[in-house]
Order: structure tokens, then C-alpha cells, then sequence
């Protein structure tokens, strides 16, 4: 039961015997220092157990400050000046909510969550947060100075990385506009950017306010998780000689609610794990979410208290204003300790909204000590007892204390009040999320509160107030951002562009192979050369999270190690042999273990580094079966909104080509879920030259021209021979989604021998579909069949045209690499075409591959037919499409490409539908060619199995 925790806080019955105790320990930690004292600890704890004292878990502490009043340092700020500031920033950001939805009535916004939060981010801002212009910064104090993140080419630093709870964005647009980086016009545009060039996105996107936003957070609970993969990323840049990041710290703020998501809690482990001692959250403990209280009938901050403690973090917290220091002091007994300890969050809701009667009835009431405890306070005082989030003294001490803690994680919980300061509609009250309006009296309330000098005939408007440029506010604000190394948030974007590879990486993917190998392991070599390009090498960051083994990613454990923030301090099992697994505090694989949303959140730190430090990473995350956007589909997008730059490898890819796995493993939609992302480009290429050129176009695209892009490409686990890329494709051709592989084969005269080679060969197709199909649909002038398909089912597509041809029916193939891209193209173009009536109409590239008065069309892929479709617009009516629409099966490849109707008797059996489609070939002949090509036509459907 949870406050059975708390029983050995109970009151002291006799404090004489408990300072004896505490002496003895004094008396020892001074004499003999820490060791000494840990170990008697220690020898207690030990007995305590044998005895069967029953002591609870030892993550929790009282409820009260961590850090006592004489422990608090000196605050260096002018209290009054910054007092004055915060309450210019809360108007602006309320009034900017209000004009919005007067504006546009519906906009929304939200009051309550900067309400809440506003002191733990002025004090970061004023004191702490370190920018990038590079300048020497004094952190914690105003006259110690320490470098703010330079960066070794002397260009500035990255400064801190500030993930900024997504609800809290008015606050901190408002912060902008009195240091003069946003106007009136920005702030009256609010959540109006669609159309508005100054417009401000509702919440931090780097997409549409790429200068100003670095991290996109609004989405509950990838803040935290990038936050911590970041501060790794910091270390592994350093590690690894990248960047100096030694004077960047990584500060993410979370809201209370927003802990409970998996992702937020997943990698707590992680960072004590990895001494991230440059990594600080601070939760805002609000005790609310969207809905009501997080925790009505426990303790949040209790609970986090323990979480966190029990993963190996710091935990320092902030629960009570100055206020409350005397009342403490003079609880000798610890009654009012106690108290504090068995309020439950639900309750002290009530305390903030019920006034001071009914505080000091219901708090202070009860027990007679703590009546006698606040005889002297009003109730207006008692209303005014503050909670700690709200005292920046408070907050300043533990900001001070996070920073110069060493050796892991801090995370500080932060007691706040939701809407703090909006009067008494909206502070702590279950709606207060969701507020966004204040009626004229409530504004008029909240100005007197805080004590500005609006015009109450103007308040209706809810005009800004800014104090001038050359205010002693502003002109503060300014001072302390230009000493801390300039203005935060800002994005900029300093990396160099990357050099192509040099020609040696993909020269042997154009050669092709005879060898059968799949295109996972062409890309396992084609990763490995890259990364031993002189000039680019050192720039790849392969990301695994636990299959490297699986997609023969191996070797590289051995050839450049496994990063490891402790090194290897252990002999590996392996390691008498060549390829040994090998950890390094300098190693450049990410091997992230059983993650995929730790690795993604690593490939969404690598793929930003180009503009978070300014040093280009080329991530390479490899992700096993459908685990990818399947899984981890809200941090892709996230990765598409901050500009992310890299490569998404799907590995082990498609529906019948993964053998055994089954249902939840063999993946035939991840291009569907990967469509929908705007700026993703993805592939799905057949051959190991089409994955190089790809590749390669990519590199270009993202690190030489610095486009906003990321790549997603599909790799498979079949063996086939590669072959040599034709002479006259190319790149371009490659890369516009499709192009045509081979040709018709000539059949002029050859009917005959075709039947002979189609008996030598003891095709399931019999002798008498030959001739008679050649007589009719083969016949010279006849467009041939148009046979489409992409990655592993391409040779399905290309053995279908055997099949074909040794019936005498003719059939070119066509390899397409991107159904995605092709859309895009084709979408692109219909829209040119729609706002320009007076044009001659341009036509999309694979309207022009694949014309409306060629042959049948036949499209197969290892994917849903919604892949294929994704073309549907520009092909004719005619085109057949197969895919694995269903649920997967655990079985052989051979077994699941018949379930599926995708393997080349199906598409030959296709083509034959397509032809009788035509009328090129006549239904009974289609009937027996189907009949002899082996296909059941009346096969259960796979979609409803
Ligand atoms: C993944 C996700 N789910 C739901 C939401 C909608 N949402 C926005 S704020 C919020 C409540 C936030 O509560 P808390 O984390 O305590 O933050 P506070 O505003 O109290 O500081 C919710 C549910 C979201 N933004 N992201
Ligand atoms: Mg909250």
C-alpha cells in the first residue's frame, strides 16, 4: 500500500535516541569521510533485512525539497527585473491565444501549460541555456565564465539542446517577440501559417519554422526519448573525435501526463547507464493532463521519484516556494512532513482552488500542531503559500545542482500549478487545458495580477505590451542571452557539404555478380566501402537494433566497432574469433539492443546533426520486418518534420520473400505506411546497381545539395544472381521510379523453337498455349505484354516472360524502383496541369513508360496492391495488379508466392487475362493457358484468410 512507504516518517517519538543516531553518523562521516559511513549504511541496511524490519524500497524521499534552504546558492539574477519580465512574457502569450481565436474563432492554443511552466523556462533562459553563436557563457553565476559548445572549427558552438514541451510554444514565441526576433504580425498569426508568410505553427515544427525550432515535441513522449538518445549522440560525437560537444547540455521539458507514455520511460536506463551527466529533464509537475489529475489518488512526483531513482538518474525535488522554508524549519516534530507526505495529489488540487480557509481547516486543521503551526498567517498568506516550480529561487538551486552534478542523468520534478496566475476560472481547474478564452473581466483580473499598464477600455483586444527596445527588461533579457552565447531556440544549418564517394565504393555493383547473393548483402558491402571512404567514411552511422547478425551486418563489429560509452571492459566470448564482437568507447556502430523506438530516436539525432552541431552524419538504420514504420511510424513523421537527413533500410523485406517468419514478420505494407510521409523518397530496387545509384543519388541529394529529404529502402534476403547494369541506363532512369529492363524478345519464326524449349525445360506451361497463343497474341505488330515489377519479385516477373516467350508471346519487363516516386511525379504534374488549362498538358513519366496504347500491363511486387496502385491515376483501366493482400504465413518462399498468385505462373496466367482482356487472345485459350500454367483459379483468396 502506497503510503505504508511513509510510516517511518511518522512523527519522532523520541527525538533524544534519533540525535544520537544521526550524531553517531555525523561523528563518522566526519572523521572518516564517505566510504566509511556508505559502508556502516550498508551493514545496517543488511541487518534491517535480517531482521525482517520491512523497510520500503529506498527510492523515495520525504515530499519536500531536496535541496534545503541552507544548501540553496546564491542567486545571481536581479529577482525584481526578472519578476517583471516573466510577467510580460505570461501576458503576451495569453494575449497571443486570445487574438488568435478572435481572429479565427476554433484556432485554439493552449493558456494553462507555459501558465504552469513559465518559471522553470525563464530561469533556463536567464541563467542557463547556452546558445550557439559560440560566445563564453557564465552558467550559473554572472561572473564565472565557461565555453558554450565551441566548436573545433571555431565557428560557434551548438549550445544546450532544448526540447520545449510542445503545449508550452506561446510562452516562448512570446519570449521572442519582446527580444525583438518576432513582431506583432508574427504573434497575431498564431496557428495561422498556411497561407501567411509570418504565420507561427501551434507547436514547434522545424518543417515550417525552420530558423526558430529545432525539436518537434508536441507528440507526447518522443521529446524525452530524443532527448536521451541526443545527450548519447553528444558523447559519441566527442568519442568519436566528430565535434567537441563538451559544453553542450541537452535539457528536455515533460510534462507529468506525458510520463506516462512508453516512450518517454523506455531509455531512462540508458542514460544512467551511460553517465549522461550532460542530459537534465525537468517534469512539470502540474498533477494534470488533458483530462484531470495524472495521479488524483497517489503522488506523481513520488512515483517518478521512484522510477527515476530506481533507473540510476539524479532526482532532485522542487515541491515547495520559499514560504513554506519557515513553516519546515519549525516543524521539529514532523507533523507537517507528514502531512505533506500523505496528501494525496487529488487533494492538493483541491487545496489550490479552495482558498486559505479551507487550506487551514483541511490541511492545517486536523491535528493541533500544525493549526498552531499557521496561527499567525491570513488565509490570503496560506492561498499564497506557493509550490516550489513557481519559486525561482527554488528552481535556479536546482538547476545549479543538476549542472554540476556528475556522473549520470538528473531529472528534476518541479511542482507547478496548471494555469498559474490566470484567476480562479481557469488556475488548477480540470478545464484548464483546454482554456483559451478569458472573458474581458477575467483579462482585467489577470492584468492587475500582473501588473501591467494596459488601459481597461483596451482590454477587450487583448492588445501585446511590449516595454521597448530600450526597457530595462528587455535590455536584461538581452544582456543574459548574449552572455549565455545568444538566442535559444534557434536552428541553423552550418554543415558543409559532403564529396560524392569516390567511384570505388559502387564499381562493383555496376560489374554485377554471377555469384547469387541478395541485395542485404549487396548493401552490407556497399555500407562497408562507404565507410571506409577516406572522405566520407567517418561520417556513416550504422544503427541496428539487435538483427545486425541477421542482415550480415557483422563484420563491422569487428572492422569499426561498437560504440560503448564504458569501452569493453570484458573479454568477449568471440574473441578468439576473426570477426569478434568488439565495443569501443570510439566504435561507429549504434547497436541499440531490443529498440526500435531507442533506434529510431538515435537515426532522428544522427539524421540532424548537420544543423544540431553542424557536422553531417549519414545515419543508416536498418530495421528488421515490419518493425520499422509499422512500429515506430510517429517518430518517422517526427523525422520528416525536423528535416531529418538519412537512410531507413528496410531489411528482410516483403511478404513472401521472408521465409518461416509469418504473420507478424513477413512485411508487405511498410511502402503504404512509409507513402504517406511528404518528403520521404522511397525504393524498392531488384538489383545491387540499382541500390548503389540510388544510394549514391541520395548522398547527393541530402549531404551534397542539402535537401530535406530522407530515404527509405527496401532490402531483401533472396539470393540471385546481380546483373551488370546495362551500358545505356542511366542514373536519372534509375531513380525516376521506373525503366525498362528488357526488351520483347524477338519471336519472329521462333514459335517453334520456343515449344521445344519450353518442353526441354518441363514448364508447367504445355505445348498447346504455345502455338496457339503465339498464332494470336504474338503476332508481329502486336505491342507486346508489359510486365512490371520491383525488388525480389522481379525475377518472378522476368521468369514470367520466359514463360511467355516460350509460348510465343512476347514480353518486355520493366523494373520499378519507386511506385512512391512515380506518384509523386504524376501528382506533380496533374497539378501543373489543373492550374494551367491554357497549356499543352504535360503527361507523368510513368504515363509515358507505360502508355494507355501499348500492351496489357502486369504488375506484381512483394507488396498490397495499394503499393502498385499508388500509379493507379496515370495507367489504363486494363493494367492487372498482383500483390500479398493478407496476412502473412510461415512457410517456404515457393509456397507463399503461390499463396499469394505472385509468383511467375500467376503473372504469366495474368498476362493471359490481359490479353483476352484486349482481345488478343480468346477466353477459352486464356482458360487452358491458365489451366496449363498450374494456376487454381478457384484458390481461396489470401485476403480472407
Ligand atoms: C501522443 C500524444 N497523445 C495525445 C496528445 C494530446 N495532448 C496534448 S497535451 C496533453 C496533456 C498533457 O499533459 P501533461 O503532459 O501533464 O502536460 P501539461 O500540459 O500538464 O504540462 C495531451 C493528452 C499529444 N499531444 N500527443
Ligand atoms: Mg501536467
Amino acid at each position: 500500500m502506497y503510503f505504508d512507504e511513509f510510516k517511518h516518517q511518522l512523527p519522532d517519538i523520541d527525538p533524544s535516541e534519533t540525535k544520537e543516531w544521526l550524531d553517531a553518523l555525523d561523528q563518522i562521516h566526519g572523521q572518516e569521510g564517505d566510504e566509511r559511513a556508505r559502508f556502516l549504511l550498508y551493514k545496517l541496511l543488511k541487518r534491517a533485512r535480517q531482521l525482517h524490519i520491512g523497510l520500503p524500497p529506498l527510492t523515495q524521499t520525504r515530499y519536500i525539497n531536496t535541496i534545503s534552504p541552507e544548501q540553496e546558492p546564491f542567486f545571481p539574477g536581479d529577482e525584481e527585473i526578472e519578476h517583471r519580465i516573466r510577467r510580460l512574457i505570461r501576458w503576451n502569450a495569453v494575449a497571443m491565444v486570445l487574438r488568435a481565436n478572435n481572429r479565427a474563432p476554433g484556432l485554439g492554443g493552449h493558456l494553462a501549460t507555459y501558465a504552469s511552466a513559465a518559471t522553470l523556462y525563464e530561469v533556463g533562459f536567464n541563467h542557463f541555456f547556452h546558445g550557439k553563436d559560440g560566445a563564453s557563457a557564465d552558467e550559473g553565476s554572472a561572473d564565472k565564465g565557461s565555453p558554450a559548445g565551441a566548436s573545433p572549427d571555431g565557428k560557434g558552438g551548438s549550445g544546450d539542446q532544448i526540447f520545449f514541451q510542445g503545449h508550452a510554444a506561446p510562452g516562448i514565441y512570446a519570449r521572442a517577440f519582446l527580444e525583438g526576433r518576432l513582431n506583432e504580425d508574427n504573434l497575431d498569426h498564431f496557428r495561422q501559417e498556411a497561407l501567411s508568410p509570418v504565420g507561427l505553427p501551434s507547436y514547434p515544427h522545424p518543417r515550417t519554422m525552420p530558423d526558430f525550432w529545432e525539436f518537434p515535441t508536441v507528440s507526447m513522449g518522443l521529446g524525452p526519448i530524443a532527448a536521451i538518445y541526443q545527450a548519447r549522440l553528444n558523447r559519441y560525437l566527442a568519442n568519436r573525435g566528430l565535434a567537441d560537444t563538451s559544453a553542450s547540455r541537452v535539457w528536455a521539458f515533460v510534462g507529468d501526463g506525458e510520463m506516462d507514455e512508453p516512450e518517454s520511460v523506455t531509455a531512462l536506463s540508458l542514460a544512467a547507464r551511460e553517465g549522461l551527466d550532460n542530459l537534465i529533464f525537468v517534469v512539470n509537475c502540474n498533477l494534470q493532463r488533458l483530462d484531470g489529475p495524472v495521479r488524483g489518488n497517489g503522488k506523481i512526483i513520488q512515483e517518478l521519484e521512484g522510477l527515476f531513482r530506481g533507473a540510476g538518474w539524479n532526482v532532485i525535488k522542487v515541491i515547495w516556494g520559499r514560504e513554506w522554508d519557515d513553516l519546515l524549519a519549525r516543524d521539529v516534530d514532523g507533523v507537517l512532513v507528514n502531512k505533506m507526505n500523505e496528501t494525496l495529489d487529488g487533494e492538493f488540487q483541491k487545496f489550490s482552488v479552495a482558498g486559505g480557509a479551507y487550506i487551514r481547516e483541511h490541511f492545517f486543521g486536523p491535528d493541533d500542531r500544525l493549526r498552531r503551526l499557521v496561527e499567525n498567517l491570513s488565509d490570503d498568506e496560506l492561498a499564497r503559500l506557493r509550490r516550489g516550480g513557481h519559486d525561482y529561487r527554488k528552481v535556479y538551486a536546482a538547476y545549479r545542482a543538476a549542472t554540476e552534478y556528475r556522473g549520470g542523468p538528473t531529472v528534476i520534478l518541479a511542482k507547478t500549478i496548471k494555469g498559474w496566475a490566470l484567476g480562479p476560472g481557469v488556475e488548477a481547474r480540470n478545464i484548464t487545458h483546454q482554456a483559451k478564452k478569458l472573458s474581458e473581466a477575467e483579462l482585467r483580473v489577470f492584468r492587475d495580477r500582473l501588473e501591467l499598464p494596459i488601459p481597461d477600455d483596451k482590454l477587450h483586444d487583448a492588445p501585446y505590451y511590449h516595454p521597448g527596445p530600450d526597457s530595462p527588461e528587455v535590455q536584461y533579457m538581452l544582456e543574459r542571452r548574449r552572455a549565455l552565447g545568444g538566442f535559444v531556440p534557434k536552428r541553423v544549418v552550418r554543415a558543409r557539404p559532403l564529396p560524392a564517394p569516390r567511384p570505388e565504393v559502387d564499381a562493383e555493383f555496376t560489374a554485377g555478380s554471377e555469384m547469387a547473393v541478395s541485395t542485404t548483402m549487396a548493401f552490407g558491402r556497399l555500407l562497408r566501402n562507404l565507410i571506409r571512404d577516406p572522405q566520407i567514411g567517418s561520417h556513416v552511422v550504422p544503427i541496428v537494433p539487435d538483427e545486425a547478425r541477421t542482415f550480415g551486418l557483422d563484420p563491422l563489429f569487428k572492422e569499426v566497432g561498437i560504440y560503448a560509452a564504458l569501452g569493453q571492459r570484458y573479454e568477449p566470448v568471440d574473441s578468439d574469433l576473426v570477426l569478434s564482437y568488439r565495443e569501443a568507447t570510439n566504435g561507429q556502430v549504434l547497436e541499440e539492443g531490443i529498440t526500435e523506438a531507442g533506434a529510431v530516436a538515435s537515426l532522428q539525432v544522427a539524421a540532424t546533426a548537420y544543423a544540431t552541431h553542424g557536422v553531417p552524419l549519414i545515419p543508416f538504420y536498418i530495421f528488421y520486418s515490419m518493425f520499422g514504420f509499422q512500429r515506430t511510424g510517429d517518430q518517422f513523421w517526427a523525422l520528416g518534420d525536423e528535416r531529418g537527413r538519412g537512410f531507413v533500410m528496410g531489411a528482410t523485406a516483403g511478404r513472401t520473400t521472408l521465409m518461416g517468419e509469418g504473420l507478424q514478420h513477413d512485411d508487405g505494407h511498410s511502402h503504404v505506411l512509409a507513402s504517406v510521409i511528404p518528403n520521404i523518397r522511397s525504393y524498392d530496387p531488384a538489383y545491387a546497381y540499382e541500390l548503389a545509384v540510388i544510394v549514391r543519388e541520395g548522398i547527393d541529394r541530402m549531404f551534397a545539395k542539402g535537401e530535406d529529404v530522407y530515404y527509405y529502402i527496401t532490402l531483401y534476403n533472396e539470393n540471385y544472381s546481380m546483373p551488370k547494369r546495362p551500358d545505356d541506363l542511366t542514373d536519372q532512369q534509375i531513380v525516376s521510379g521506373i525503366y525498362r529492363l528488357l526488351a520483347a524478345p524477338d519471336l519472329g519464326g521462333t514459335v517453334r523453337a520456343a515449344r521445344s524449349r519450353g518442353a526441354a525445360s518441363g514448364s508447367k506451361v504445355g505445348s498447346k498455349l504455345g502455338p496457339r497463343a503465339g498464332s494470336r497474341a504474338g503476332v508481329r505488330g502486336e505491342p507486346p505484354v508489359r510486365l512490371v515489377g520491383s525488388g525480389s519479385i522481379l525475377q518472378q516477373v522476368v521468369a514470367a516472360r520466359q514463360i511467355l516467350a516460350e509460348r510465343g508471346i512476347p514480353a518486355e519487363v520493366y523494373s520499378a524502383t519507386s511506385f512512391q516516386q512515380l506518384r509523386a511525379d504524376g501528382l506533380a504534374v496533374d497539378r501543373w496541369n489543373r492550374l494551367h488549362p491554357g497549356e499543352q498538358p504535360r503527361i507523368p513519366h510513368v504515363a509515358r513508360m507505360l502508355p494507355a496504347d501499348g500492351g496489357p500491363i502486369v504488375i506484381a511486387t512483394d507488396w498490397i496492391r495499394a503499393y502498385p496502385d499508388l500509379v493507379a491515376p496515370w495507367l489504363p483501366a486494363s493494367r492487372l495488379v498482383l500483390g500479398t493482400d493478407g496476412f502473412g504465413r510461415s512457410d517456404t518462399r515457393e509456397a507463399l508466392r503461390e499463396l499469394f498468385e505472385v509468383d511467375a505462373p500467376h503473372i504469366a496466367a495474368a498476362a493471359l487475362a490481359g490479353l483476352v482482356r484486349s482481345g488478343r487472345l480468346s477466353r477459352a485459350d486464356a482458360v487452358a493457358g491458365v489451366r496449363e500454367l498450374g494456376v487454381n483459379p478457384d484458390a481461396a483468396d489470401p485476403r480472407s484468410l
